[in-house]
């Protein structure tokens, strides 16, 4: 099982390289259309998902703003962060639940203007039956742990 500095680190890297170098210099007043968002692959996510970083970067103590896309009959197994997560279903719909192990008979479904609030370290997992978009915003560092080892993309 990796460290969890090791962890941290990925997710950072993830979240570095796909954020536009124009966003990530500038301050203050931002104007971002859905044109502009750079997509890529998220590591700490099963595969499939795709990360577009609007505000962050999500390993430093600042607040952070990401969209995430999932597509349809995706997965994202039990796990959980150190921080509070705050999630608005911007497209599709959101089947997430709470809970130490993934099971599509207990959840709460979450269309579109949709938000849900997570407390630190609360277990939940997350499936999809269509593609969905989902923004996510925060205050890093931010990282991604599963409560099954096994389970953990970045294991693989
Ligand atoms: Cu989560």
């Amino acid at each position: 099982m990796k460290s969890m500095i090791h962890v941290a680190f990925g997710v950072a890297m993830a979240f570095l390289v796909s954020m536009p170098a124009s966003w990530a210099q500038s301050t203050g007043h931002k104007m971002i259309s859905p044109n502009d968002l750079l997509w890529s692959d998220v590591p700490s996510l099963p595969a499939g998902a795709k990360i577009a970083v609007i505000e962050g970067p999500m390993n430093e103590a600042v607040p952070f703003t990401v969209r995430l896309k999932f597509p349809a009959n995706y997965q994202i197994p039990a796990h959980w962060h150190p921080a509070v997560e705050r999630v608005t279903v911007l497209s599709g719909t959101v089947n997430m639940g709470v809970g130490d192990k993934l099971d599509m008979q207990q959840s709460m479904t979450l269309s579109p203007g949709s938000m849900m609030i997570l407390q630190p370290k609360t277990n939940h997992y997350v499936f999809t039956k269509e593609e969905t978009i989902v923004q996510l915003n925060g205050a890093g560092p931010w990282a991604v742990t599963y409560v099954n080892p096994a389970e953990d993309p970045r294991n693989k």
